[in-house]
């Protein structure tokens, strides 16, 4: 590196970290900032059995408030007879695996007293088979609680029965179930499968208890807001406007509890289908920027036109609401782990980690994601949890048992001390995956145009590169990732040109020199 060029940077970066203590607080301002999904069973055991709970996950908020998260989603937390506890057995209380009610209260004030919110995932398409409800409307048409669910006579549903369907987020080919020991001649729905009954969202009644279970976790427990779980399938298929409708009834609603509500929804499909959603829930998870990320690290190219692609979204849902904040991510709980899908290269993760960061929206990390955990979910499974519980393996925090907080409530097939790099060692390493993490997490906190900043195409077109800008009122942005694993040099247009300060190089071998840059592989560069 030439002199003239490291006074520069050494200069810039005196000016990021002069600046950080100004604007941090401002740039990444609720709902903004980088949020963390957790699967609290594999975080953090606070009691020794094993079971990650809310002991544990307080004991290691530290560890997500310097990783530079305000915001945390919780997979669900309600009691459940399933290991995932997406099926709901009782919507008032903490799953005894991770602690009481008072272990959450405590968990949600230490979140608080950091700056970070909380989220939690609340599952009302349907319940569990032995919630009390589910019990109580099998017991006969009168039963109060039958109304709860939804039922068909099954003459009237025997072409259905079989009816093939699949969706992005389901393979379940049977919708109606028989009921054990029936003598009713009826079937009732449960879009994913017979153990999760849906509930009827026609029923008044049922949708005052949702309003009742709602008003206890914001008014009395304090969460921030909830991740809507199945969004999309509230109705069957067909009734896709009474479910955009159901949406907006549900957001007026939980305004009316806590006028600032955060929610996001689960609409796993395409953006045609996600759009009429977003006058309900104006954050949606972008599972096609994910796969997208995915794409362009995996390749090393940009074959897709990702910049073009993901305004072209943007801009259509900015034209349903202008409230739209787009929740990103690169994987969650239900696919295969990033580091997986592209074979073990830590340099292509750490492309995809700069890609999503870079980006709009409010970015979610998957619990492990900055440690380069790994899972495959296509694996051929043969033990009880079933294909998913591989990409929810324990966070693995140090060597062995040597955190007293380590989980273990599964045997790890993929992500263990061997396979990646426990925290404990990437902490003091200062090329670690995780350290990058942070590093970038601090740099886009610090940033109003990469927190809230629009995105344009910066007309830098090189197959290698996916490059664009971010602007925010005054301040703009240029953003550089050179994607391949060659070194690729640039000669910026006079448009580019003013963009002449180094804010943020994830590489020290990269020069600029008269609007020419040099970018070694996998190198991102933030100027300004
Ligand atoms: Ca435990």
């Amino acid at each position: 590196m030439k002199p003239a060029i490291f006074i520069t940077l050494l200069f810039s970066c005196l000016l990021i970290s002069s600046c950080n203590r100004t604007e941090k607080s401002n740039a990444a301002q609720w709902p903004y900032g980088v949020k963390y999904e957790i699967f609290v069973m594999s975080f953090a055991d606070g009691d020794g059995n094993g079971k990650g709970d809310f002991k544990g996950l307080t004991m290691k908020l530290d560890y997500l408030k310097n990783l530079g998260v305000n915001g945390i989603w919780l997979m669900p937390i309600m009691p459940s007879d399933t290991y995932h506890k997406y099926h709901v057995i009782d919507y008032n209380n903490i799953d005894p695996d991770y602690g009481t009610l008072a272990d959450f209260k405590i968990f949600i004030d230490e979140a608080h007293k950091r700056g970070i919110k909380v989220i939690t995932d609340f599952v009302i398409n349907h319940t569990g088979n032995m919630h009390p409800w589910f019990i109580q409307a099998q017991s006969g048409k009168n039963n109060v609680y039958r109304d709860y669910y939804v039922w068909a006579k099954k003459d009237s549903i025997r072409n259905q029965i079989h009816k093939k369907s699949v969706s992005f987020d389901s393979d379940n080919l049977r919708k109606w179930h028989p009921v054990n020991g029936d003598t009713l001649g009826e079937h009732y729905y449960g879009y994913f499968n017979g153990l999760c009954p849906d509930l009827n969202l026609d029923n008044p009644k049922v949708r005052d208890e949702i309003l009742a279970i709602a008003r206890f976790w914001l008014n009395e427990v304090k969460v921030d807001g909830f991740r809507m779980d199945a969004a999309r399938h509230i109705f069957m298929d067909e009734r896709a406007e009474d479910n955009h409708a159901f949406w907006v009834w549900f957001r007026k609603e939980m305004e009316k509890i806590k006028q600032d509500v955060y929610l996001v929804g689960e609409v796993w499909s395409d953006s045609k289908t996600v759009a009429p959603y977003l006058k309900g829930l104006p954050s949606l998870f972008n599972f096609d920027l994910g796969n997208a990320i995915t794409n362009v690290a995996y390749s090393g190219m940009d074959t897709i036109g990702l910049v073009k692609k993901y305004k072209d979204i943007s801009d259509y849902y900015k034209s349903v609401t202008t409230e739209y904040l787009d929740a990103t991510f690169i994987k969650n709980h239900d696919q295969t782990r990033l580091l997986t899908e592209l074979k073990g290269d830590l340099n292509k993760a750490r492309m995809a980690a700069a890609l999503l960061l870079t980006l709009p929206g409010t970015p979610y990390l998957y619990y492990g994601e900055e440690i380069g955990m790994v899972g495959d979910k296509l694996k051929t499974y043969e033990d009880f949890f079933g294909p998913d519980a591989y990409v929810r393996e324990p966070f693995i925090w140090d060597v062995g048992d040597k955190d007293p907080l380590q989980t273990s409530w599964e045997k790890p097939a993929f992500s263990t001390d061997k396979t990646v790099t426990p925290v404990s060692v990437q902490q003091s390493n200062p090329g670690s995956l995780l350290n990058f993490y942070k590093k970038l997490i601090l740099y886009r906190n610090s940033s109003l145009p990469l927190t809230q900043g629009d995105i344009e195409e910066s007309g830098i077109t090189v197959s290698e590169v996916v490059s664009f800008t971010r602007k925010f009122k005054a301040q703009e942005e240029l953003i550089i990732h050179n994607v391949s694993d060659v070194e690729v040099t640039l000669r910026l247009d006079d448009e580019n040109k003013k963009f002449n300060d180094v804010a943020y190089t994830s590489a020290d071998s990269f020069t600029l020199k008269d609007g020419e840059l040099k970018l070694p592989a996998f190198c991102t560069v933030i100027l300004k």
